[in-house]
């Protein structure tokens, strides 16, 4: 049997090839998505063209040694979007470049091939459907799917009672489902250099498992159980038909957006592609509260519409009836990262004025991905603290909770 190689291959994985032995990243499927997109992104072929000529890369479809379906699907996305105006096409990542263990499933979230799929259906009671649905209300990933997906999930859920000490998930292990917390505290380790290091909790509410699902990555992490508590699984499966499917579009519908953020300028496409991926859109209303001077904090938000008004009750004041209002934050801006970052109780209220709605995050996905825009936000820290002196006639600590 013989196979035909497509013109321009060789130069292409050579050139590829190159770039990493000089570079030596330490994920390599990561590596491969930036360098690829990028490429594409830069719309020239960059080797050996006069040999082979542009064209040559629309043939990367026919880097296929095999009969079964190509896997297209990988942490940035982009070949998601089916642009045949493009001058060649990013090439499909083959089987073969891949975890085997790991991408056994073909799935393309744009098609529609999940309705030929069998549903998972877990049977459950009325109280049991009542606990999952108060487990899942505020569950990020879960804020922009219409009902009926919101009904084939709730379906697919089963309930797991787990004991304390238990690891539920094994960092480097496949994935298998992803994980709300109906109730128990969980320890986050994650190996670095060598050492397990204990980089969070979960502490009676929010998600976890989904990296893996989402991305056809190894388990990012080890999750442990630190008391008895129950969790509601949904299968891998399920979880990509519906989520990674979802995320698709929001990556179309937010692609722009969070080009335009200024906070988000450190970061690659494929890191602000991440981003989108884990926020959940939230909406409220004139007046509502969308954090509470005070309270302790899981979430960062930016303002996709509507304006957010920021109040702070001070001791040096303390007869400003319900707090003054110390800033305003529009389309674009973002706030309550002081808490998160400073590790500290919310140093000011948030409210609706009008209609707003707000991508939100929660923490554990701020830390993972934030991390390179840390210098603007600490930058904007400072500046509060100068700005309380000017406000409040002091030169109070606003990472001081007494504050
Ligand atoms: P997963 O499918 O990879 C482990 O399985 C899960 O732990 C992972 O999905 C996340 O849901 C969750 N880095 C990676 N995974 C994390 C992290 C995390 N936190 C929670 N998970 N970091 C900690 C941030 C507080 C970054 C550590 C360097
Ligand atoms: P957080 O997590 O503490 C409240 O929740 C948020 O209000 C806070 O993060 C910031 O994102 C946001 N001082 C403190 N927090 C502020 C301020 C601020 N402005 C916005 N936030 N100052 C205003 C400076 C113009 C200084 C205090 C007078």
């Amino acid at each position: 049997m013989s196979i035909k190689i497509p013109a321009g291959l060789t130069d292409l994985l050579q050139g590829f090839t190159v770039e990493v032995l000089r570079k030596q990243p330490v994920d390599l499927v990561e590596f491969a998505v930036q360098y690829f997109t990028k490429l594409r992104a830069s719309q020239k072929v960059p080797f050996g063209n006069e040999r082979s000529g542009s064209g040559a890369f629309r043939a990367t479809k026919a880097v296929n040694f095999a009969d079964e379906p190509m896997q297209t699907d990988s942490e940035n996305g982009e070949e998601e979007d089916d642009d045949d105006d493009e001058e060649f096409e990013a090439p499909v990542i083959n089987r073969f470049t891949r975890r085997v263990s790991v991408c056994a499933e073909s799935f393309n979230p744009d098609e529609e091939e999940e309705d030929t799929e069998p549903r998972v259906i877990h049977p459950k009671t009325d109280e049991q459907r009542r606990r999952l649905q108060e487990a899942c209300k505020d569950i990020l990933l879960f804020k922009n799917l219409d009902q009926e997906q919101m009904f084939q999930l709730l379906d697919a859920m089963f309930e797991m009672l787990v004991k304390v000490d238990e690891h539920v998930i094994d960092q480097g292990d496949d994935g298998d489902n992803f994980y709300v917390i109906e109730r128990g505290t969980y320890d986050i380790f994650v190996n670095l250099d060598g050492l397990q290091r204990c980089v969070g909790t979960y502490d009676n509410r929010g998600s976890f498992g989904e990296l893996a699902l989402m991305y056809n990555t190894p388990r990012a992490a080890t999750i442990i159980a630190t008391s008895n508590g129950a969790l509601w699984g949904l299968d891998r499966a399920t979880f990509r038909r519906i989520i990674v499917k979802n995320n698709a579009k929001k990556r179309r519908l937010y692609e722009e957006f969070v080009q335009s953020l200024p906070l988000l300028k450190s970061l690659e496409l494929g890191e602000r592609m991440k981003v989108v991926d884990v926020f959940g859109t939230k909406i409220y209303k004139d007046g509502e509260c969308i954090i509470a001077q005070g309270d302790k904090a899981d979430c960062f938000y930016i303002v996709e519409s509507g304006e957010v008004r920021i109040t702070m009750k001070h001791k040096a004041k303390p007869d400003a009836d319900g707090g003054m209002e110390i800033a305003r934050c529009s389309r674009g801006q973002y706030f309550g990262e002081l808490a998160l970052v400073a590790n500290q109780p919310r140093a000011a209220s948030a409210y609706a004025v009008g209609n707003v709605k707000c991508l939100v995050m929660d923490v554990q996905a701020f830390e993972r991905l934030l991390g390179p825009c840390m210098d603007i936000m600490k930058r904007n820290i400072a500046n509060y603290e100068e700005q309380l002196v000017d406000l409040f006639g002091t030169n109070m600590d606003l990472t001081d909770p007494s504050v």
